[in-house]
């Protein structure tokens, strides 16, 4: 994969933008991934559908309509979203967002609803780091509020912290075996069932064009509804961390997955352990680049 000399403009990123991210715990920024990086991002996709790797899910219920597959660790398998996360300056953003001058890389995945899908992506946090961390989350399709990420404003702030949910569970269950609260931090707890008590929470949503962007806090809660609308809509997340940030001893699935990978990344569960390897990479690797 060459490399583009495309850079992503950080300097269109205003304080409120990062005032609206740490108040609301999601911004969505406008038109700031080119054209030519979607078309990065696309071909990722399209490769992986072709190809998949051992972490592609087709999540779609047997009897349901539609179409709704995953995959994720994909920096770690296609070039594509190692490219994008490496040379399009997309950590500045990260950091920018972090209040650093460098972002380290945690995972990135990429969903595709394609059309009568029903199953919503279930409310959850993105937890299992002990330390700030953040989700960039990139529409590849036009999507409007009915069909794109929803996030419940200010639950970065409750202090909460909820076990992981299966994307492809019935009824979208905690699993709560084997689960740990790192040290000084509350034991994990069921999140909520929001659908049921939609009025009750401050839900935010965003109609997003490919070329948006939206930031989101990783505690903040978050989740999508099925795709109601007649084209397919794929979207491509990275996850970013403070730089040291440490798996957090419930941070078991990106545990279980470390150890598929068989990268000798931290795979201990139970301990505090660095991300100190090159699939981890600090970004940009010079701060001021
Ligand atoms: O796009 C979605 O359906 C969910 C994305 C998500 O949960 C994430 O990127 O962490």
């Amino acid at each position: 994969m060459p490399k583009l000399n495309d850079r992503l403009d950080v300097q269109s990123i205003s304080a409120q933008d990062v005032e609206s991210f740490n108040a609301d715990g999601a911004v969505c920024l406008r038109g700031i991934i080119s054209d030519q990086w979607l078309d990065v991002l696309g071909c990722g996709i399209e490769r992986g559908l072709e190809n998949p790797s051992p972490f592609q899910n087709i999540r779609t219920r047997p009897g349901h309509f539609g179409r709704y597959v995953t995959d994720t660790w994909v920096r770690h398998n296609f070039d594509e979203f190692r490219t994008f996360c490496d040379d399009s300056g997309i950590a500045k953003i990260a950091a920018r967002f972090l209040g650093l001058d460098q972002a380290q890389f945690l995972f990135d995945s990429w969903i595709a609803k394609y059309p009568g899908t029903m199953m919503r992506t279930p409310w959850h946090q993105d937890t299992g780091i002990h330390g700030s961390s953040l989700i960039i989350w990139i529409p590849l399709d036009p999507m409007n509020k009915d069909t794109s990420l929803e996030i419940v404003r200010g639950s970065h702030a409750w202090g909460r912290h909820y076990h992981s949910e299966r994307f492809d569970d019935v009824i979208a269950a905690a699993k709560a075996e084997g689960k740990r609260a790192a040290p000084g931090q509350r034991e994990p707890e069921r999140i909520p069932d929001i659908d049921r008590h939609r009025s009750e929470y401050d839900i935010i949503s965003w109609d997003v064009e490919p070329g948006d962007c939206l930031i989101v806090n990783a505690l903040s809660v978050h989740g999508a509804p099925g795709n109601y609308s007649t084209t397919p809509v794929r979207r491509y997340s990275c996850r970013w961390m403070e730089p040291g940030a440490l798996l957090a001893p419930h941070g078991d699935w990106i545990a279980e997955h470390l150890l598929q990978l068989s990268t000798g990344a931290p795979k201990l569960q139970g301990a505090m352990e660095p991300f100190d390897t090159a699939m981890f990479p600090v970004l940009p690797a010079n701060a001021d680049a």
